[in-house]
């Protein structure tokens, strides 16, 4: 277990008289804060008052969950904690997607929302909503703060709690009358209170050895890893492992840059629209360790056919997500990092010859296909050429829907920390406004929003925040004019009765031109590469509209509470050879 961090010692000169205000602006910047994102509002002006002159750049998004989104990339993309500011009332509401979305994904974060006087709460104020009340189960933890004195320690709870064991979205409701009170010195400091609190890093050394030796043993092993390699910063302790127990990897959605996808191991995705030779994998793998990932149905199918043959090892920091929907024979509690370290110095080199020829032929069977030769211009196309034109290297966000799964499919990732998408909530409009946070952290990298053009219709207001920010975002819409994956799923399973599924968009170039953007149009296949290529050049952010084949399926698909190898498409995808 981790030493119990306490709050540091009051630097020099802090004996004097400080706001409540003062007192977050003051801790923030102790915390390392640089960079936050969020909105204004009647009880947060003391608080942007102190951050007037605060050496902390302010993000201002055009709506709230623009700028939960953003703080929550912002989170993804450097593993520090992204913070958001919010009013109360509407501005704390408008949090509530965003919150959700980052609990569900584990994205360590720091709400701070303003709060009605203390003693107006409960009254039906002005602009007061019970915030605490309505984000308590989408946040790891929230408190509101009622005396200046609890102040400091609250918020260094905040981020202690957000960015250690499993990560989560914190949130700490302040009432204005606490920003505006007077503190002489540093309340009540003292050491963080968080009876209960307990993270395991280490593994039991026992479950440790178990794990090795059952690795060792195996003939069919397969890793399947998820976002808690990414949050561990355990990439290089994974390719060790991988490589030198000579394992297959197949990663989840959230998984995706933890292992390149170009090495021979790499399965790509696993699931419901993951890679046929990953399913068939785990299907008849005699082995499955499980990384930091935590048995989702998107990735297990039927559960009582999954992974029928196999003994399961599962290593995750949070014991709660041991044995939660899969029976787990070997769990080992603790840090990806360190468990994947200590395992890489036990295990042996074996060929398991037999073993990778067969992933092979799976392989060659059935790789992610579309219809080359279709005169449309297939979104697969698109995503494959903004992949090959940015040498694999770009970060990439996303929206939520087919356009998602291509990208998943087709972008091939390299490194963590590249794929930036909403994997257990679904959030449309998760993708400008995490482009934008992605943007902010890494001002160098080429970012894109590969999004649906229903995805990007939530959110596009954001375009006018990058604007104002000289943000180079570059926005792909793979417009289908369809929800494209309801329609897929009406098509399946609906009979093809397309109720309520096509919407009329507008001319997105021209949306993006009066935002102050650049817009491109993209109608003709042989139009892709240079489209592309004009579209990465631009030093704005630039908006470029793919008109996409409308009918196009993601393929291969597990229907839902299917077993994970009873794939819809495979015909397809052979027919395409
Ligand atoms: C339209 C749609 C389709 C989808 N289809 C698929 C699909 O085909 N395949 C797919 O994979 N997903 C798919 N998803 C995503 C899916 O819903 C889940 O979000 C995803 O599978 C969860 O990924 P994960 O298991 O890596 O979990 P995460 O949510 O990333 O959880 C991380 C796990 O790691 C643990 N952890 C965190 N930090 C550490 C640490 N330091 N050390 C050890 N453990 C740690 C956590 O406790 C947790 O158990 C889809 C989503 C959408 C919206
Ligand atoms: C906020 C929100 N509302 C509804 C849904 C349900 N949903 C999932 S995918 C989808 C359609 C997405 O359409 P689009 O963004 O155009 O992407 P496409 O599937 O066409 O690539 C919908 C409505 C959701 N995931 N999120």
């Amino acid at each position: 277990m981790p030493a119990k961090p306490s709050a540091p010692a009051a630097p020099a000169g802090k004996a004097t008289e400080r706001t409540g205000a003062q007192i977050i602006v003051d801790t923030l910047i102790d915390l390392g804060v640089d960079t936050m994102f969020g909105y204004l509002g009647g009880v947060v002006l003391p608080l942007f008052d102190r951050l007037y002159d605060a050496p902390i750049r302010f993000i201002i998004p055009r709506h709230e969950q623009g700028g939960c989104h953003m703080a929550d990339a912002y989170a993804r993309a450097t593993g520090k904690v992204g913070v958001v500011v919010a009013t109360s009332g509407p501005g704390a509401c408008n949090l509530v997607t965003g919150l959700a979305t980052a609990m569900m994904d584990s994205t360590p974060m720091v709400a701070l929302t303003g709060q009605v006087r203390t003693e107006l709460i409960g009254n039906d104020a002005f602009q007061e909503a019970d915030t605490t009340g309505i984000t308590r189960p989408i946040t790891k933890y929230n408190s509101i703060v009622k005396d200046v004195r609890d102040l400091e320690r609250t918020i260094r709870e905040a981020f202690h709690i957000a960015s250690t064991g499993r990560p989560g979205p914190v949130l700490i409701d302040v009432p204005v009358d606490v920003e505006v009170s007077k503190l002489r010195g540093d309340g009540r400091r003292a050491e963080l209170e968080l009876p209960g609190y307990r993270i395991r890093t280490k593994g039991h050394a026992r479950q440790l050895s178990m794990a090795a030796e059952a690795i060792n043993k195996s003939e069919r092993p397969v890793l399947y890893v998820g976002g808690g390699v990414i949050s561990a910063n355990a990439a290089e302790e994974l390719r060790t492992l991988a490589e030198k127990a000579h394992v297959p990897v197949t990663t989840t959605l959230l998984g995706l840059g933890s292992y390149d996808q170009r090495k021979p191991e790499s399965l790509d995705m696993l699931g419901m629209h993951g890679s046929a030779y990953a399913n068939y994998a785990v299907q008849e793998c005699d082995l499955l360790i499980a990384v930091g990932a935590r048995f989702d149905d998107r990735v297990t199918g039927k559960l009582a056919t999954f992974a029928p043959h196999a003994r399961t090892v599962h290593i995750d920091v949070d014991p709660s997500s041991i044995s939660k929907n899969v029976h787990v024979d070997i769990p080992v509690v603790g840090d990806a990092r360190y468990i994947l370290a200590e395992l890489a110095k036990e295990v042996e080199h074996r060929q398991r010859q037999e073993w990778f020829d067969k992933i092979a032929e799976w392989k060659k069977k059935f790789p992610f296909r579309y219809d080359r030769d279709a005169e449309t211009i297939k979104p697969q196309y698109v995503i494959e050429e903004v992949c090959r034109q940015t040498n694999n290297d770009a970060i990439v966000a996303t929206g939520v829907g087919q356009h998602q799964m291509w990208s998943a499919q087709f972008y091939k990732f390299t490194k963590p920390r590249q794929f930036i998408s909403s994997g257990g909530l679904g959030t449309m409009g998760f993708g400008l406004p995490a482009a934008i946070g992605a943007q902010i952290a890494m001002p160098d990298a080429t970012v894109l929003d590969i999004d649906g053009d229903h995805s990007f219709n939530m959110t596009m207001t954001e375009l006018a925040t990058a604007v104002q920010y000289e943000l180079p975002v570059k926005v792909c819409i793979m417009n289908n004019g369809y929800m494209g994956m309801v329609r897929q799923w009406q098509e399946l399973f609906y009979g093809r009765r397309y109720s309520c599924s096509y919407l009329t968009n507008p001319d997105y170039a021209r949306v993006a031109e009066a935002l102050g953007a650049v817009g491109i149009t993209v109608e003709k296949k042989e139009d892709v590469p240079r489209a592309v290529e004009r579209m990465l050049a631009e030093t704005k952010p630039c908006v470029a509209d793919f008109r996409v084949e409308p009918q196009e399926n993601v393929w291969p698909m597990v229907p839902a509470g299917k077993s994970l190898d009873e794939m819809d498409g495979l015909d397809i995808l052979e027919r395409l050879i």
